[in-house]
């Protein structure tokens, strides 16, 4: 690998391999980073990149996509089969492009969607005023209980019908409990609202069954393939092909859902697809495909509890009290640390990367919040189970309490240097 980046540009491999030995000799537990397999890296870095394929397959603006038509034809196949979708879109480059497309298809400029705060795990594209969802639509924000820091269903579902939304929006990237992405259905089923969920964190909780697949309930899912599927950086749609609204919401419109979806992504917000990274997708869903992956989310689960529950043990307080998915969210405030923002930093200091993140009723601000958010899916690609799990919440949980003491912080970066020279990752890399 690398031999011709070393060869050409020696300033710009010495920081990739910097980058690897970063990867590797450290504990990545931000809950949405993961390792993708040699196959779905070396997919992306092909010639595929060299192509300009504006349209869709068979409905080219280029000449010259023949392969190119039958690698996304694929990746497309393989998404609608591993998630039972009915209509696969696979060009977003990323999660916000893709949530983007997602609402262009279902709302005008102004509608009212129903989202889940931001402070209580909800995303950015989920209607924060500085981005372009809040200064686009409507959002109106659903948020946990002050007591158990959960979701009620039944104060979703009086919130949404009193606002009447268009949309009711599911799916997180920081909150540690399960979505009943049932009920959010039938929520929007009852007031005339589609159904969407972004499930970019969890997506292969759900191919798993750890958690539900929304994509047969929902209108429209969609998600990274980033995460927990382990794919490369970027994004996919997965809907209905008939919109059962289009009557109240789009009469005289001729294009279905699917077809709004696709005019969405192209040619409304993006030009060429990334072929390249269309083909590492395909290789990722081939990969999520396998019984092994159905144990390697189970184990992320397994992992997290354990992680969770030795927090506990060590005197930390967690957001909701635990966690039933692939991540956890420390409340900072009480600590030494005073905050998530010091308190990752403590923790990169050792070679522990996590981020910092508000926490429900937050009285910190988003750069420097109270809490921190942590996950297991990354350390379980490398095959650490239980046990280390346990070690590595005391370890974290020493840090926060003394986040001054040089001397442990030192101790701990070469702990960690040591737990995971026992769990190699990208050998053949080197
Ligand atoms: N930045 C991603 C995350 O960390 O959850 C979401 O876009």
């Amino acid at each position: 690998m690398l031999e011709h980046v070393r060869q050409f540009d020696p300033e710009l491999a010495d920081l990739l391999n910097l980058e690897l030995g970063r990867q590797q000799d450290g504990l990545v537990m931000i809950p949405s980073e993961n390792f993708a397999s040699p196959a779905v890296l070396e997919a992306a870095g092909t010639v595929l990149t060299n192509k300009y394929a504006e349209g869709y397959p068979a409905k080219r603006y280029y000449t010259g996509n023949e392969f190119i038509d039958q690698v996304e034809t694929l990746a497309i196949q393989r998404a609608k089969q591993l998630f039972s979708a009915e209509h696969a879109n696979v060009q977003p480059h990323s999660g916000s492009g893709a949530n983007m497309a997602c609402y262009e298809a279902l709302m005008q400029p102004g509608d009212k969607i129903l989202g889940l705060n931001l402070a209580h795990g909800g995303h950015l594209t989920h209607g924060s005023p500085v981005n372009f969802s809040g200064k686009k639509y409507n959002f109106i924000a659903y948020g946990v209980e002050k007591e158990t820091e959960a979701l009620d269903m039944d104060v979703v579902r009086k919130l949404a019908i009193a606002e009447k939304p268009k949309v009711v929006l599911s799916g997180h990237t920081a909150y540690p409990r399960k979505m009943n992405f049932s009920e959010f259905a039938d929520i929007a089923n009852e007031i005339d609202a589609y159904a969407m969920a972004d499930i970019s964190h969890i997506v292969g909780l759900c191919l798993a069954g750890e958690h539900e697949n929304p994509v047969p309930s929902h209108d429209v899912v969609m998600t990274t393939t980033t995460k927990t599927l382990r794919g490369p950086r970027s994004a996919i749609i997965l809907s209905k092909i008939i919109d059962r609204l289009q009557e109240k919401y789009w009469p005289g419109e001729k294009k279905n859902l699917a077809q709004r979806i696709d005019f969405s992504v192209f040619p409304t917000f993006q030009g060429g697809p990334l072929e390249h990274i269309i083909a590492s997708k395909a290789v990722a869903f081939k990969e999520a495909m396998l019984p092994e992956f159905k144990g390697y989310q189970q184990q992320i689960v397994k992992n997290a509890k354990a992680l969770a529950q030795s927090l506990m043990d060590n005197g930390l307080r967690l957001v909701s009290g635990g966690t039933d998915n692939h991540l956890m969210i420390i409340d900072c405030s009480k600590l030494p640390v005073q905050n998530g923002k010091v308190g990752a930093q403590v923790l990169e200091k050792a070679g522990i990367y996590t981020n910092m993140n508000m926490i429900p009723f937050d009285t910190g601000t988003p750069f420097k919040p109270s809490g921190i958010r942590l996950g297991t899916p990354a350390l379980t690609t490398r095959g650490m189970k239980e046990k280390e799990m346990k070690q590595i919440g005391e370890w974290i949980a020493q840090l926060l309490q003394n986040p001054t003491n040089d001397a442990l912080i030192a101790k701990t970066k070469q702990n960690v240097k040591d737990l995971t020279t026992h769990f190699p990752l990208y050998s053949e890399l080197k």
